[in-house]
């Protein structure tokens, strides 16, 4: 395999047990322009401004800070053509289907203001704040008066609907109200999901603007409706998450307000409360309503399970919890061991949207949701910010090159909800989320694909590094410049210039105010098995695939740090368990894993796809091809085509007589299938030996 095994079970106990000890840091109140709650007081007026993606700032057990979106600025290159789309196309694009799909409306009606019926699921809120927290991560970036402005009007509408007792939802309005937040609605309705939504949305929104409006709406529910009436005690009603979502949220809004009763409040969600009476069944599906910590495996609807072990991630990161630690590290190996994609994205069954067995990833079949693959980074991302370990990196810069990245089309108008590794347009016209044998459609009425990609590409330079005691980490790699500071204070600069993913060297300019000893930390991805690393033109230490090579000394002005990571294509291999892989390989260069699309190959009869195998030992070249789908690397990979033709019976004692001629295969980028006219695809293709 080429990601790294994971931690030792003895080492991960040792590691949380010393890092339990660690004492709870003093949190200062956080300032804001507005502060109309009164909870924001004695930090600077705009502290709101240097917040990561999630703010590690003051958690005790994270070992990596996070830096905020904005100290990162991607520069020309792979991931600013994708940013571009996301902002100029995507958002805009999916903000109107948003409003054509009446997803406002829902909001306006109970103001009076539209008499449009109530339209979409009962998580159609969390379409709109998943699309407000995408701005707010544009946002971050850089100002775009149009999507601010439009981001303001709704979040004005929104809030103008919430009730006096905080309760907010378009849903569970009108002849629906009795049976608001009853525990079995809780396991379906959605409730808290919506607001685990609308918290993301509102912080983002106020890390990017200063602005609170959201963020004090939210707060009115969890302060005003939720904890007074729902909680553990005698007169409190229970809470079941019944789609994890609000647990990681409610952390977030005590990093943002440096109020414990949020981390509490999700500790109890997390543990389950015995008061609810689920069935088995239920328990595997919504990977919630017992403790977490008694969690042996992944199991269940996949972006639920995804969802809670962020929220249990960051309820270790504030606490320490080595129980929490445990389990995680348990769920995590289970994860990179038995059942994640070679894509990096996760759920194998449609049944339940779930995860499978062991072993269990079909390819044509696979779920492979765009919410479970931005599930996995978001976990991913917690699991490196609490070890340090390159590992999880590696598997982020899996799922977000591949099966997150293939989830929105090249034109940012159309995703896949679906991320199978093969594809028939044919057989696949009848599956609810190919309605027509389309992959890619704008829209669907479980819409929660589209704004999640949004929100994650938006979010993407909050990825790139983190700080550390001992220094800085560099994550991933493209063209950009990080302004921000040491854990010293001590202002630096990066500035990486790059050709990566299609090349790979990379050149790093390190730039500090003053002279510092620190440590740089810069990943090397598991896949390159040869890598050389140069600092001021000198080699610098023994680069390790999968760990971060750590450079300590002395920093200055201008020094440079030159990496040259391994880009010839390999061959990969599953593991012989994974029977839908048996006499398979694919193909893998960098970060990018390929599939072949019928139409790029030179034979003309589509009906003989399935007959095609790539030499195993056969020759593969690659070339950049600037225009195609937007500028893509490809490979060319000798193969056979049989000539075993459909008159041949369908079974037949002893030897088939097999005649194959040479061929050369087309792979491109998993990521940018399905974006030119419909096709068969397959990522793991069908070898022989010869
Ligand atoms: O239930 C809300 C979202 O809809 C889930 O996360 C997706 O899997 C889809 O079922
Ligand atoms: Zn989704």
């Amino acid at each position: 395999m080429w990601f790294q095994r994971p931690l030792s079970r003895r080492q991960f106990i040792s590691s949380a047990a010393s890092l339990a000890g660690a004492s709870y840091l003093a949190r200062p109140l956080f300032g804001s322009p507005v502060g109309a709650l009164g909870l924001f007081s004695d930090a600077p007026a705009d502290s709101w401004r240097d917040q990561g993606v999630i703010n590690l700032a003051s958690s005790p057990h994270a070992k990596l800070k996070t830096v905020p979106v904005r100290a990162v600025t991607i520069q020309e290159g792979f991931w600013s053509k994708r940013r571009a789309t996301n902002v100029n196309s995507s958002i805009p694009s999916m903000h109107a289907e948003l409003i054509e799909h009446g997803r406002m409306d829902n909001f306006l009606r109970l103001a009076g203001k539209s008499s449009a019926p109530q339209r979409g699921p009962v998580y159609s809120d969390s379409d709109m704040y998943k699309w407000i927290e995408a701005v707010g991560f544009v946002l971050q970036s850089e100002d775009q008066p149009q999507l601010r402005q439009l981001a303001q009007t709704d979040i004005r509408e929104i809030v103008a609907v919430q009730e006096p007792s905080g309760y907010l939802n378009t849903y569970y309005v009108q002849d629906r109200v009795s049976e608001r937040m009853l525990w079995q609605t809780q396991t379906t309705g959605h409730e808290l999901y919506n607001i685990g939504h609308l918290l993301q949305g509102s912080i983002a929104y106020y890390r990017a603007t200063g602005d609170p409006m959201l963020l004090e709406a939210g707060m009115r529910f969890v302060d005003n409706f939720l904890l007074p009436n729902y909680g553990p005690g005698k007169n409190q009603k229970p809470i079941v998450a019944g789609h994890p979502e609000i647990e990681m949220s409610l952390i977030e809004l005590y990093r943002t307000t440096g109020n414990h009763k949020y981390v509490d409040l999700a500790g109890y969600i997390l543990q389950g409360d015995p008061r609810v009476p689920l069935n088995p069944r239920q328990i595997t599906y919504m990977f919630c309503g017992i403790p977490f910590t008694s969690r042996t495996h992944l199991e269940g609807h996949a972006v639920r399970a995804m969802y809670a072990c962020c929220g249990a991630t960051d309820y270790y990161l504030e606490t320490g919890d080595p129980s929490y630690f445990k389990t995680l590290q348990t769920l995590s190996d289970d994860l990179i061991e038995h059942q994640l994609y070679v894509t990096g994205g996760v759920g194998a069954r449609s049944e339940g949207e779930a995860f499978g067995d062991a072993y269990e990833l079909p390819n044509a079949r696979a779920y492979g949701e765009s919410c479970a693959a931005i599930g996995n980074m978001m976990w991913n991302a917690r699991m490196l910010a609490a070890t340090g370990k390159a590992l999880h990196a590696d598997v982020m810069e899996c799922a977000l090159y591949n099966g997150i990245n293939s989830g929105m089309s090249l034109d940012g108008r159309t995703y896949c909800y679906r991320n199978p590794l093969a594809y028939d347009p044919i057989a696949d016209a009848g599956d609810r989320h190919t309605p027509s044998g389309r992959i890619r459609n704008p829209w669907y009425d479980t819409t929660c694909c589209p704004p999640n990609l949004e929100r994650t590409f938006a979010s993407l330079p909050g990825y790139f590094y983190s700080t550390a005691s001992d220094g800085i980490y560099v994550h991933f790699y493209d063209n950009s410049e990080l302004r921000w500071k040491l854990d010293s204070g001590n202002p630096i600069t990066i500035t990486q210039t790059t050709r990566y993913p299609w090349e790979g060297d990379i050149a790093m300019r390190v730039s500090l105010a003053l002279p510092e000893e620190f440590t740089l930390s810069a990943r090397i991805p598991g896949w390159s098995r040869r890598t050389s690393v140069k600092v001021n033109g000198k080699l610098a230490g023994q680069p390790v695939a999968g760990e971060y090579l750590a450079l300590r000394r002395t920093w200055t002005a201008n020094d440079l740090v030159e990496i040259s990571f391994d880009m010839e294509p390999q061959v990969i291999h599953a593991n012989p368990a994974v029977a839908d892989d048996t006499g398979r390989i694919t193909m893998q260069r960098g970060p990018i894993i390929f599939c072949m699309e019928q139409l790029d190959q030179a034979e003309e009869a589509p009906d003989q796809f399935p007959l095609m195998s790539a030499k195993l030992a056969g020759d593969t070249s690659y070339k950049y091809e600037p225009n195609l789908l937007d500028g893509v690397g490809t490979l060319e990979h000798s193969g056979a085509i049989e000539e075993t033709s459909s008159t041949a019976a369908l079974y037949s004692a002893g030897q088939i007589k097999r005649s194959a001629r040479s061929t050369s295969l087309k792979l491109i980028p998993y990521y940018a299938w399905a974006n030119r006219a419909s096709s068969s695809m397959q990522v793991w293709i069908p070898y022989i030996e010869s």
